[in-house]
């Protein structure tokens, strides 16, 4: 099986290259952002609760998004593999997947860091928040606390990762082509 997380700040190309990486290794896709911005379309307890966060730009409570990974994760993991795009975002997220994984005796191949620097997200979000409808890429404030909560919060999981030995930094700046090659390089070594 081949388990990947991809990590990187909001707008580094998470989902974009989980699209490829999806399709090119027959891959199960759980995006926790997707999950959430389903369920917020649903209308269902989750969407409403994990809504008041979302619009802020703030993370949603660690409580919500461990149970719905944890649910998918113990009925539905099997195949070829997944990604993980967006998960974990916390170290207590970290935690509680290692400890899901290692109950399962699934182990995470690889972490997959897309580097790209502050003027080229804050670029990408604010061109997305023109035609998404995204209410958490619209305007500067928002996006610019995003990423400070990702500097805050997130970043300290690439940590968690470079100790076990499983991050691997990418060149996240280039065309989409070009950013796909690099990392089925990493993926395939
Ligand atoms: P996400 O859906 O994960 O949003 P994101 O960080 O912006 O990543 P996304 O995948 O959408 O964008 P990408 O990097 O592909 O999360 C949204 C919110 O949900 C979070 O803020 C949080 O509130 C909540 N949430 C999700 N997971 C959570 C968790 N685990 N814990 C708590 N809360 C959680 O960037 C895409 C943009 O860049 C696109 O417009 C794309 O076209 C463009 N782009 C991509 N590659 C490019 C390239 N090479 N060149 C130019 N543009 C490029």
């Amino acid at each position: 099986m081949l388990n990947l997380v991809i990590f990187g700040p909001p707008g580094a190309g998470k989902g974009t290259q989980s699209n490829k990486i999806i399709e090119k290794y027959n891959l199960m896709h759980l995006s926790t952002g997707d999950i959430l911005r389903a369920e917020i379309a649903s209308k269902t307890d989750l969407g409403n609760e994990a809504k008041k966060f979302i619009d802020k730009g703030e993370l949603v409570p660690d409580n919500i998004v461990i149970g719905m990974i944890r649910k998918i994760i113990e009925r539905n993991i099997s195949g070829n593999g997944f990604i993980l795009d967006g998960f974990p975002r916390t170290i207590e997220q970290a935690n509680a997947l290692d400890e899901m994984l290692n109950n399962k005796k699934i182990p995470l191949s690889k972490m997959l860091f897309l580097d790209v620097d502050h003027e080229e997200l804050i670029k990408r979000l604010l061109s997305r928040g023109k035609d998404s409808g995204r209410s958490d890429d619209q305007g500067l404030s928002i996006i610019e606390k995003r990423i400070n909560i990702y500097h805050q919060q997130t970043k300290p999981v690439l940590e968690y990762y470079e100790k076990q030995n499983k991050a691997y930094k990418i060149n996240g700046i280039g065309t989409v082509d070009e950013i796909f090659d690099r990392l089925c390089k990493v993926i395939d070594k």
